[in-house]
């Protein structure tokens, strides 16, 4: 866990994706491996989604009393997803998600203390404090936000798909969005052009069966299986709440998509177990305090995973403690790093609103500054 926890810390994601690909199926006696994980890697997995856990928590504590503001999703009860299907990632790969993206961007290497930090609105956040909970964005360690329009991160993703395939890379780009998402324009026609370019993109709809209080079933006509079936892009399902099954689906599917099978449409069942966003109440009106409750009780990833591993006696109950204390810790450090950081100066607001253009009038988005003056090197470019 200390392993685990420090990997996150420094961003890295099981770079070569070691440990997952290697069919290690449950020998009989072999009591150190289950599901082709060893007892190490499975102890990672755990831990990493009791940090999520915790963090959420602090996350939810600090917005009750206004350390946090503006809106804020919880990604409790999915983080099978963010442990299962961004940690077989290699570290270069690209994830992209919408606004409940805190634990996401942590898988994806976004440090505690700069996910908090931007959750508070502080400059040490890590984007500056100006994006907060739904804005969360680090290009260095791949993770490419954090978008609040539902939907607006697929066209995006797309795009980091074709990139990818321009400059002759080999990553692969996980696109997440919501089951709502899947009826936004912007899904089909993306879907579309990634079928006809053969892109590297695995679209990941994080079904947790409501868009709000709106049931899918409610505004789909079908499956959602059967969304991706008119652009040719085959369709798979995956059980977000065993993290075993898909940190396996995804250590295979990063590989097989990185070796050219082209774009991936995945549905990821799982489902939310606090309300829509913090303003909201955990059930509302349109599920009842039952139907929450019983997915609490028999679906949560943790207990499903520490259950399996206490019952095959690879974890022992003092292991999951000092694991739980040392998570806290790392969240309780995280928020005081964040409250002990400035709010960004004012006389900043409008840094970084347009991005900075050459002589030629040209946009450079890949990290060079304005070109030189006409006629001189690079003058000669076409805008
Ligand atoms: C284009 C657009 N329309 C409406 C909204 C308001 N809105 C915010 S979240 C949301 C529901 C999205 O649900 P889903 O995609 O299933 O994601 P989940 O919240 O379940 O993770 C809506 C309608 C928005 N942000 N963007
Ligand atoms: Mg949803």
């Amino acid at each position: 866990m200390l392993q685990a926890t420090k990997e996150m810390e420094s961003g890295v994601t099981n770079g070569d994706g070691s440990g997952a690909a290697e069919e290690q199926d449950d020998a009989p006696g072999d009591v150190d491996v289950i599901g082709g994980l060893a007892r190490e890697e499975l102890h990672s997995l755990l831990g990493e989604m009791l940090l999520y856990r915790r963090f959420e928590e602090k996350a939810e504590e600090a917005y009750a009393i206004g350390k946090i503001g503006g809106f804020c999703h919880l990604h409790i009860g999915q983080e099978g997803l963010a442990a299962g299907a961004i940690r077989p990632l290699r570290a270069d790969d690209l994830v992209i998600t919408a606004y409940r993206d805190h634990t996401m961007a942590i898988a994806k290497g976004i440090t505690p203390r700069a996910a908090m930090a931007e959750l508070y609105g502080r400059v040490d956040g890590c984007s500056g404090g100006r994006g907060g909970s739904m804005h969360l964005f680090d290009p260095t360690v791949g993770f490419m936000g954090g978008h609040g329009i539902v939907g607006g991160q697929i066209p995006i993703g797309t795009g980091l798909g074709w990139a990818i395939r321009y400059r002759g890379d080999d990553q692969v780009c996980v696109c997440f969005m919501g089951d709502a998402a899947v009826n936004q324009g912007a899904f089909l026609e993306s879907l579309n052009m990634a079928a006809i370019w053969h892109l590297p993109v695995i679209y990941v709809v994080e079904n947790n069966e409501y868009g709000m209080g709106t049931a899918f079933s409610r505004v789909s006509a079908t499956e959602m299986e059967a969304r991706s079936g008119a652009y040719g892009i085959p369709a798979h399902t995956v059980n977000g709440q065993d993290v075993l099954e898909t940190y396996r689906f995804f250590a295979d599917m990063a590989e097989r998509v990185r070796g050219g099978a082209g774009p991936q449409f995945v549905n990821a069942e799982t489902y939310r177990f606090r309300g829509h966003s913090m303003s909201d109440p955990v059930s509302g009106t349109y599920r009842s305090k039952e139907e929450v409750e019983s997915h609490v009780q028999e679906q949560d990833p943790i207990t499903i995973l520490r259950d399996r591993l206490m019952e095959a006696d690879l974890l022992t109950q003092a292991e999951l403690e000092a694991m739980d204390a040392e998570v806290r810790a790392v969240c309780e450090d995280a928020a005081e790093f964040a409250d002990a950081s400035p709010v960004p100066d004012p006389a900043t607001l409008y840094d970084n609103v347009y991005a900075e253009v050459n002589a030629h009038g040209r946009l450079f988005l890949d990290g060079r500054g304005p070109g030189p003056a006409a006629g001189g090197p690079g003058g000669a470019t076409h805008g």
